[in-house]
């Protein structure tokens, strides 16, 4: 059996990496796998401070762009993590199992965390842990993810295999990440040596897939670049973050390569380029913001999708988590 486990955070200002680097990827893998699980993880999302109302608005925003972007919600598991409590049961029986100087080599946390370390949630801190729950309640085999999360599923791998080890069993699949697509990382409009992010203080770093026409285009028109022209090769995109990123999104929006982009666009000004890159963005991106305009007009009926793969989610998780707590040792009544 080959089963997909991945998410998206609700964390607000979903951005154009986001949807390169995983949604637009999911669409493609959804007719590869038998089985997809798309989640919201909203679990994760609290690991840092969010408003109740806007945790709310943003998790319905998330599943609209994934329906929107081409995810079919009859045909895979579409649902937001908090309405299948396996998530947090088994995160706590892996938080057992994972050790504190795993999750110390984090980079993530060292980055989310900052200086104030000691201030930072204990969730921040356990938030791998989550991740492995996420994917092992299901067995899934495989983990589309962008390089960002690279670190996170290889951790969910020494999770499984420890548990594995630690109860002498063959349960947990180690599950394969899957990095792939023109687009593996997105960086910040205003810093090519940093990710695009949902995070990140300026909202022009990002386009978000809220954003109109006249956003997209302002915040392409107004994106760092030197002042050289681009070059006619990738070897002349070497130490130019700024460069490289915007031909990396480029060909990733006209599915192409780097090489295609600059053989159009090589010795040109990136005034010229920008102009071109905002107009495939918008063309790209204004269907997908159309119907998830659409959608969420009706968030009784993103709702009912979400309510619909929670109770199918719940269902493939069930058996998993009986069969762990019956591996650990946990009393309980027979099958449950
Ligand atoms: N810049 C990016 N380029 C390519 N892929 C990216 N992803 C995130 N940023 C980029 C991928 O999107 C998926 C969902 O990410 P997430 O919602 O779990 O949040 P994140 O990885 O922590 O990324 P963000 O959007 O930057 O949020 P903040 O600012 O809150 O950290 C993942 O598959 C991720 O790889």
């Amino acid at each position: 059996m080959r089963r997909i486990f991945s998410g998206v955070q609700p964390t607000g200002n979903l951005h154009l990496g986001n949807y390169l680097g995983a949604i637009r990827n999911w669409v493609r893998l959804q007719s590869e796998f038998e089985d997809c699980l798309f989640c919201v993880v909203d679990l994760h999302a609290i690991t840092v401070w969010q408003d109740p109302g806007q945790l709310t608005a943003n998790t319905r925003e998330v599943a609209a762009a994934m329906i929107a972007a081409g995810i079919e919600p009859e045909r895979n598991i579409v649902f937001n993590q908090s309405q299948v409590p396996a998530h947090a049961e088994l995160a706590w029986i892996l938080a057992c199992v994972a050790r504190m100087g795993w999750l110390n080599r984090m980079t993530q946390f060292k980055e989310k965390a900052g200086k104030d370390k000691e201030n930072a949630a204990v969730g921040l801190f356990a938030y791998p842990v989550l991740m492995a729950a996420d994917i092992l309640a299901y067995q899934a085999t495989h983990v589309p993810v962008g390089e960002d999360q690279k670190q996170h599923l290889e951790l969910a791998r020494d999770i499984a295999q420890k548990f594995n080890n630690d109860f002498g069993v063959a349960f947990f699949p180690a599950p394969e990440p899957l990095i792939f697509g023109a687009a593996t990382r997105v960086m910040s409009l205003r810093d090519g040596t940093k990710k695009m992010s949902k995070s990140e203080a300026s909202d022009y770093s990002r386009i978000n897939m809220t954003d109109d026409a006249d956003a997209i285009a302002q915040k392409i028109r107004k994106a760092r670049t030197d002042s050289d022209p681009l070059p006619t090769g990738t070897a002349g995109l070497e130490g130019r973050p700024e460069a490289a990123n915007l031909i990396g999104i480029y060909a990733a929006l006209a599915d192409t390569t780097p090489e295609d982009v600059l053989a159009r666009f090589g010795e040109k000004q990136f005034s010229d380029f920008k102009q071109h890159l905002a107009e495939l963005a918008v063309a790209k991106l204004g269907p997908i913001q159309d119907e998830m305009r659409r959608l969420l007009a009706d968030p009784g009926h993103v709702d009912r999708v979400l309510a619909r793969g929670a109770e199918r989610a719940r269902a493939l998780a069930a058996p998993v988590l009986s069969e762990v707590r019956r591996i650990v040792g946990f009393l309980g009544p027979k099958g449950s």
